[in-house]
């Protein structure tokens, strides 16, 4: 799928704004045929914009169930004759979409995008009604996974994952146009050799026979730097500019396809030109040592809450450039692809991440309220969630492969690892990945409860990537006893030699509240458990990477030891420094 561009063969209209809303708590929607009429009873409701914190009422914040949105849109005059197709970038976490009576298609999973042929439905010139019932429960077949208990007072969504559920049309909805014969996806793979770069390049296009495929490459000032044709082949660079961290210099390939000198379609992909390789304990990009600085975010800003907005997305990465960080990961699902496109042009290097997060019965245990759930079993996360997972893995490769800031794909966060469940519910995933991309590494995210020596499924990984909250929620307030158990727990797996990220260390911390004598939950403590977990890290070289847990301060369902969400941010949700802000500042900048 190539995401809606403007072109010489092609437009896009975007559908963001205000669209008719309306929860449907009794799922009458379908039976009544909600779709073929205006919304019965509707509001008011942003695109994109999770609805939860929009509404003023907390019956919508906190909703589980099927929601309507609808608007009339009307199709440029100027598109008769073209292949007209309606594009979501997302919907979270399913939905169900009408253009007018017709229903056009279905799709599972909040974070990627999905799109239909509706040419035969509209009419250029006049207006169309577009209807989606998005659906945010969570259930064990689902990626992330929940549960909807029953309890005295009514269905209750349950998750185990450590973020507000937010929900709804986050990203931007598109109708756009491709001529009848048009390219259908661009895979590009990029090397060098000396100062030669090349950019592999493969081209699938649809009622397209007889029409060939001509690609032009052009450097970031438009000047042709190499030509080609057919839909695969290898175009040779002279005097290459590597895509690199902090510098992210980008080619465009011009795709096109032609009968002699008439262009029936064309799709400009944006192409970096870079290496990623493990070798031993080492990350290497373009060849060197590449040490992560930076941080796991969320997408997660007041009254929007998920929905992706480009100024808070321009000011995040003003903020990681301010305090010297290079890269981050998209803990813990796909984001937008504006964000993936800034961090191209950027040259912020990113972990890609699925929604596969909470699938570990053992958090949130304890008396913090056992789970009484087996992670892996027929009646849980099971057979059927797998092939959701692998479809989710395949979905965020197709959607990302093309990236360079992308260079590692993370496939779970914090499930089980320590059973044989765990083991062969994710042997099959790493395959999984590897097929639908050769070219990075694979990995996940380790979580404390399988620590060195009894996890079974980080065999299966390139990188080590480690959750550890040692002086937080083990030796919690004690730093000296936690960096002595830290210490030995990562000495147990640099000798793996493979590269271990930190890709969460951190300490809520409650902007404001300063002490004399550390304490958890001041701003010294941060400090204090930040700078204790650097020397641990700079003391071991198998250590590539330390992504703070977290940039920013974001909601979480309501808990003991949530306050108003989860407050490990180094900026407040509002993007205001805490002072771990000004130290982490001075660490990657060199300055300490
Ligand atoms: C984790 C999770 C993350 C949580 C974090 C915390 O290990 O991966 O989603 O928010 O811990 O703060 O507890």
């Amino acid at each position: 799928m190539l995401r809606p561009q403007d072109t010489a063969t092609r437009e896009k209209k975007r559908l963001d704004g205000i669209w008719a809303f309306r929860l449907d708590a009794e799922y009458r929607g379908r039976a009544r045929s909600w779709f073929a009429a205006p919304l019965p009873d509707a509001d008011d409701m942003a695109v994109p914009a999770s609805f939860n914190d929009v509404s003023a009422d907390a019956a919508v914040r906190d909703y589980v169930g099927d929601v309507w949105y609808q608007r009339i849109v009307r199709v440029p005059r100027g598109w008769a004759g073209q292949r007209v197709v309606l594009h979501f970038e997302s919907a979270t976490h399913r939905a169900t979409v009408w253009v007018d009576d017709h229903e056009v298609m279905s799709h599972e999973g909040g974070y990627t995008p999905f799109e239909a042929d509706i040419t035969e439905f509209v009419t250029p010139g006049a207006e169309a009604r577009i209807t989606v019932c998005v659906n945010n429960s969570l259930s064990f077949q689902t990626i992330p996974p929940g549960t909807i208990e029953q309890t005295p007072a009514g269905p209750a969504q349950r998750y185990w994952h450590d973020f507000f559920n937010y929900a709804g049309l986050h990203r931007s909805i598109w109708l756009t146009t491709t001529p009848q014969a048009h390219l259908q996806d661009v895979t590009v793979v990029t090397d060098y050799e000396g100062g030669t770069g090349s950019v592999r390049y493969t081209v699938e296009s649809q009622n397209a026979d007889g029409l060939e495929v001509r690609v032009v490459l052009r450097d970031a000032s438009g000047t042709e730097v190499a030509t080609g044709s057919g839909a695969t082949g290898t175009l040779t660079v002279p005097d290459v500019t590597l895509w690199q961290p902090g510098r992210g210099y980008l080619y465009a390939l011009e795709v096109q396809l032609v009968a002699g000198d008439e262009v029936h379609d064309s799709y400009v992909q944006t192409v970096g030109i870079r290496t990623v390789e493990v070798r031993g304990a080492q990350f290497l990009i373009n060849g060197e040592p590449f040490q992560f600085k930076g941080f796991g975010k969320h997408e997660d800003i007041p009254v929007t809450g998920k929905g992706h907005d480009d100024a808070w997305m321009v000011h995040d990465f003003r903020l990681l450039d301010w305090i010297g960080a290079n890269s981050f990961r998209t803990s813990h699902y796909p984001y937008s692809e504006d964000v993936l496109d800034h961090a191209d042009r950027h040259g912020i290097v990113i972990i890609d991440e699925t929604a596969a997060v909470g699938l570990n019965m053992g958090l949130g245990g304890g008396i913090f309220g056992s789970q009484g759930y087996t992670t892996f079993s027929p009646e849980t996360v099971n057979d059927t969630t797998r092939q959701v997972h692998a479809q989710a893995i395949r979905e965020l490769v197709a959607r990302d492969k093309n990236h360079p800031s992308v260079v590692l794909w993370s496939i779970a966060n914090e499930p089980e690892s320590d059973t044989e469940g765990a083991e062969d519910y994710f042997r099959p995933l790493f395959d999984v990945a590897r097929e639908a991309d050769p070219t990075r590494p694979v990995g996940f995210v380790n979580v404390m409860l399988a620590p060195y020596g009894k996890c079974r499924v980080s065999q299966f990984g390139d990188v080590l990537m480690l959750n550890r909250y040692y002086g937080w929620y083990v030796n919690t307030g004690d730093l000296a006893n936690a960096e002595i158990a830290w210490r030995a727990e990562l000495e147990g797996w640099a000798s793996e030699n493979k590269p271990i990220i930190i890709t969460e260390y951190g300490a809520d911390t409650l902007t404001g509240l300063h002490a004399l004598a550390p304490q958890p939950w001041d701003e010294e403590y941060q400090i204090a458990y930040l700078e204790m977990n650097h020397r641990v890290f700079d003391s071991i070289p198998a250590v590539v990477g330390e992504h703070v847990w977290n940039f920013a301060d974001f909601q979480t369902t309501p808990g003991i030891m949530r306050v108003d969400g989860n407050k490990k941010g180094v900026f407040t949700r509002d993007r205001d420094p805490k002072s771990a802000a000004f130290y982490l500042r001075r660490r990657w900048h060199g300055e300490d």
